[in-house]
C-alpha cells in the first residue's frame, strides 16, 4: 500500500533484537541469570557514582541498559553469508571490520553487522559478530567435502522471510505489518535446534577436525551463540559470576581497567553442554551432548586511532608474550598484573590521548563558546580547548577486537589449540562470498570527529579549513 509509511530501519532493528532477546531468554535459562546478574551490578555502580547515572541519563541511555548490545552467529558459506547479510540490511546494520581468527587457530574469518551513524547507535546499538567457517583450513579433504555438501543443502531463511526480503528489495521498505512479520520470520533463522541433522559418527570426525566444524555444519541453522550486555562495572560483573560458580572465563579480554576506558573489554560465562540428538542412517535418534551457547557483557570506551591501535596491540601482545595465561587459566592474576604494568604506557587522560592522537574525539562548542560568537576567537584547535570554547568527548568503539574474540572462542573450546594456520585469509574473499564491501571501521570514526570539528567551528563563526 503507497499510502502507508515504511517502518524505519532502526525501529525493524529494535524489534529484532527485542525479539533475539525473548528467544535467548527462554531458550537458554543461564542467560537468564547473567541478565539479572548484570542487572544488580549496574544498580549498585549507579548507586555509587550518581554522577554516571546523570551521565547515563543525559545520554537517554538509562532506559535502554538492559537492551543488548551484541550476539553472534556463525555461518558455513558463502550463500548464507549473502544470505544473513541481507536480512541485516532491512535492520540498517551493514558490515564494518574484518577479523582474521585463523592466526589464532580458529578457522573463520569475520565482520561484525551492525548500524554505522550516530544517531541509528544511539536508538538502538545492536550488532551481529558474524564468522564465515572456513572448510579450506581442514587437511581431511573428504570431510571438507562432506561439511560442504551438508551446507549447501541446508536452508537457512524461512521460505516467507526470503518472499519479504524480496519484497523489501524491490519497494524499499516494509510497512508496520511487514516489518512485525519480517522480525518473526527472522528469528527463525537464529533458532536453537537440538536435533542434529547427522549422525553421532558425523558429528565426532566433524569435531575432531575441529570443534567449530560440529558446531556449523550439524544442525540445520546458524544458531544464536551468545547474547550480550552492557556491565558498567565489567570487574565487578566478573567476580560476581565467579561467586554465583556460573564458571566465567579465566580473564577479562580487552585493554586492562582504566580512568579513561578504551577499546573494548568483554567477558562472558563458557558454553553450557546441552541434550542433543543425533540423525543415524536407519531414521533412529542417538542422544549427545553439545556445547554452544553462552553469555556476555562487554564494556566499551573510546575508539582509537591507527596510531593508537598499534600502541594497544603491541602492549597486549608484550603482556601475552610476558605472562603467558595457562591453558587452564590458572595464573590469570599474574597474566592481569602483567597487562596493567604494561599498559602504564598508554596515557590515560582526554588531553593526552587527543595531543598525541591515540584517541578520536568528538568536538563541541561550549556554552561559552557559543555566546562567544562574533569576537576574534583564537585561531588554533589547541586555543580554543584552552580557553574552554570547544571541548572534546571520547567517540566510543562500536567495533570488536580479533585477540578478544579470539579469546571468547577458545573459551568455549575443549582443546587450547593455539598454532596458527599457515594459510592467510583474505579479506576479498571474504567480501566476494558476502556480495558487498566491508566498510573501514577507522574511516567511520575518522569521519565522525572531522565532522564534529568541522559543525562545531562553524558554531564558533570559524573556518573548518
Ligand atoms: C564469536 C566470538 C566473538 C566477541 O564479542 O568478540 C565475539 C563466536 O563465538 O562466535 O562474540
Ligand atoms: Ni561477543
Amino acid at each position: 500500500n503507497a499510502a502507508t509509511p515504511f517502518v524505519s530501519a532502526d525501529a525493524v532493528r529494535a524489534m529484532f533484537s527485542r525479539a533475539m532477546s525473548d528467544m535467548y531468554k527462554f531458550e537458554a535459562p543461564q542467560y537468564t541469570a547473567l541478565a539479572e546478574l548484570v542487572a544488580k551490578v549496574n544498580r549498585d555502580a549507579l548507586r555509587e557514582a550518581p554522577e554516571l547515572e546523570e551521565e547515563l541519563r543525559e545520554a537517554s541511555e538509562i532506559g535502554r541498559l538492559g537492551v543488548e548490545r551484541h550476539g553472534a552467529i556463525r555461518v558455513g558459506n558463502a550463500e548464507e553469508l549473502s544470505i544473513v547479510r541481507r536480512l541485516f540490511a532491512v535492520m540498517g546494520m551493514v558490515p564494518v571490520g574484518y577479523y582474521d581468527l585463523s592466526v589464532a587457530g580458529i578457522p573463520v574469518h569475520s565482520t561484525a553487522f551492525r548500524p554505522i551513524d550516530d544517531a541509528a547507535l544511539r536508538r538502538n546499538s545492536f550488532r551481529v559478530f558474524t564468522s564465515l567457517l572456513r572448510l579450506d583450513l581442514i587437511d581431511d579433504i573428504e570431510l571438507r567435502r562432506e561439511a560442504a555438501a551438508i551446507l549447501a543443502r541446508r536452508e537457512i531463511v524461512t521460505p516467507r522471510a526470503r518472499k519479504l526480503l524480496d519484497y523489501f528489495e524491490k519497494d524499499g521498505g516494509f510497512d508496520e505489518g511487514a516489518a512485525r512479520e519480517f522480525v518473526t520470520e527472522a528469528v527463525e533463522t537464529f533458532r536453537w535446534r537440538s536435533q542434529a541433522t547427522v549422525s553421532a559418527e558425523l558429528y565426532r570426525k566433524f569435531f575432531a577436525a575441529h570443534p567449530l566444524i560440529a558446531d556449523v555444519a550439524c544442525f540445520n541453522g546458524p544458531h544464536i551463540n551468545h547474547l550480550t550486555l552492557r556491565a558498567l562495572d565489567i570487574d565487578a560483573a566478573q567476580c560476581a559470576m565467579a561467586a554465583r560458580n556460573m564458571n566465567p572465563k579465566a580473564i577479562v579480554e580487552g585493554p586492562p581497567r582504566r580512568r579513561r576506558p578504551i577499546l573494548l573489554r568483554q567477558t562472558s560465562f563458557r558454553a553450557l553442554p546441552e541434550p542433543i540428538s543425533f540423525t543415524e542412517a536407519d531414521g533412529s535418534r542417538a542422544e549427545g551432548v553439545h556445547a554452544a551457547r553462552f553469555g556476555e557483557i562487554e564494556q566499551r570506551g573510546a575508539a582509537l586511532t591507527a596510531k593508537g591501535r598499534s600502541l594497544y596491540d603491541r602492549l597486549l601482545a608484550d603482556a601475552h608474550a610476558a605472562a603467558p595465561l595457562a591453558a587452564d587459566g590458572s595464573n590469570a592474576a599474574a597474566f592481569v598484573e602483567e597487562l596493567g604494568r604494561r599498559f602504564a604506557a598508554f596515557p590515560d587522560d582526554d588531553a593526552t590521548l587527543r595531543a598525541e592522537r591515540l584517541a578520536f574525539f568528538r568536538y563541541s562548542p561550549t556554552a561559552e563558546g557559543v555566546s562567544h560568537e562574533g569576537a576574534a576567537p583564537p585561531a588554533s584547535i589547541e586555543e580554543l580547548l584552552r580557553a574552554g570554547l570547544l571541548r572534546i568527548q571520547p567517540i566510543i568503539y562500536e567495533d570488536f577486537l580479533p585477540v578478544s574474540a579470539a579469546g571468547i572462542f577458545r573459551s568455549n573450546l575443549k582443546e587450547e589449540r593455539r598454532e596458527s594456520y599457515v594459510e592467510r585469509a583474505s579479506r576479498k574473499a571474504f567480501e566476494e562470498a558476502m556480495g558487498t564491501e566491508i566498510l573501514d571501521e577507522l574511516t567511520l570514526y575518522q569521519e565522525a570527529e572531522r565532522s564534529s570539528l568541522a559543525a562545531g567551528l562553524e558554531v564558533l563563526g570559524l573556518d573548518p579549513a
